[in-house]
């Protein structure tokens, strides 16, 4: 365990977020700042799964990544080309709040060039049905962290299916333990076990049609 994993473990705000920024300053990729984060988070949840850590210690969590997240962001964003590529609808699903790796996601996509609407927390289908009518967008990405999100993301595809929209939008799902079998019950075309997975479905989805959505409006 790393100084940065062990200190976001140990609930040592001002010492993570202190730590972040060295590892950035001295030339650690922001991504490998991002992977140390999510091994601090699995410790975390583990901890709370044995009865050492409460709801307060994930709330806490939450607050040290997002500061973290803070600092991150703009040094991936040095990097990014201002190309506005397709456009990507993306929420956290109906009864899950959790929204830390849907913000990564967010700000992966989003200095990848692609025009990311993110709808927040508890989304419910029938928004994501109004919202992609309203956007167009060319893939949906759902994040859920809780195993009744499994049955949201389920019935969010079934509800964008109901709407005759499911030939439109290429549907990826991720967050938590998401994995093949969550896939196939929600009937959704990929899933991502990381924002980079997700940065990657969502090219190989809409390579060579970048022209035509920048050109709808
Ligand atoms: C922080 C946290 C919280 C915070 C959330 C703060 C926030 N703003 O998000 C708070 C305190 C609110 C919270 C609440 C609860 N939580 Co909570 N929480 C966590 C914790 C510790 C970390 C989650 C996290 O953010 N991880 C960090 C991110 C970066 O994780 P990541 O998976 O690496 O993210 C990547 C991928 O998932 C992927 N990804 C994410 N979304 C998407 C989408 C797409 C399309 C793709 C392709 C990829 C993708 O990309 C991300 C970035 O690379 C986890 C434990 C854990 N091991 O995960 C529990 C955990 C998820 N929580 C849990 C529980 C039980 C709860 C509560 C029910 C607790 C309670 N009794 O109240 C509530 C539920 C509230 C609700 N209705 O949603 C359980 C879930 C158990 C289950 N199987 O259902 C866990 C697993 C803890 C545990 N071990 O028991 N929680």
């Amino acid at each position: 365990m790393n100084s940065l994993v062990q200190a976001i473990t140990d609930m040592r705000e001002e010492e993570a977020v202190r730590t972040a920024k060295e590892m950035l300053d001295t030339g650690v990729s922001p991504l490998q700042v991002l992977a140390d984060c999510r091994e601090a988070m699995s410790a975390v949840g583990r901890k709370f799964e044995k009865g050492e850590y409460f709801v307060s210690e994930l709330i806490l969590a939450g607050e040290i990544l997002k500061a973290i997240s803070a600092e991150v962001r703009p040094r991936l964003q040095q990097t990014a080309q201002t190309k506005q590529g397709p456009k990507v609808l993306l929420g956290t699903v109906k009864g899950d709040i959790h929204d830390i790796g849907k913000d990564i996601v967010n700000f992966m996509l989003d200095v990848n060039s692609f025009q990311v609407t993110d709808l927040g927390v508890d989304v419910a289908p029938s928004v994501f049905v109004e919202q992609i009518k309203q956007r167009e967008p060319l893939v949906v990405a759902l994040s859920g962290f809780l195993t009744l999100s499994y049955t949201s993301m389920k019935e969010t595809v079934e509800a964008i299916a109901a709407a005759g929209l499911r030939d439109k939008v290429k549907i990826m799902i991720g967050g938590g333990t998401v994995d093949q079998q969550v896939c196939s019950y929600a009937g959704a075309d990929a899933f991502g076990k990381d924002a980079m997975a997700a940065v990657a479905l969502a090219k190989q989805w809409t390579e060579g049609k970048i022209h035509a959505q920048q050109n709808v409006r």
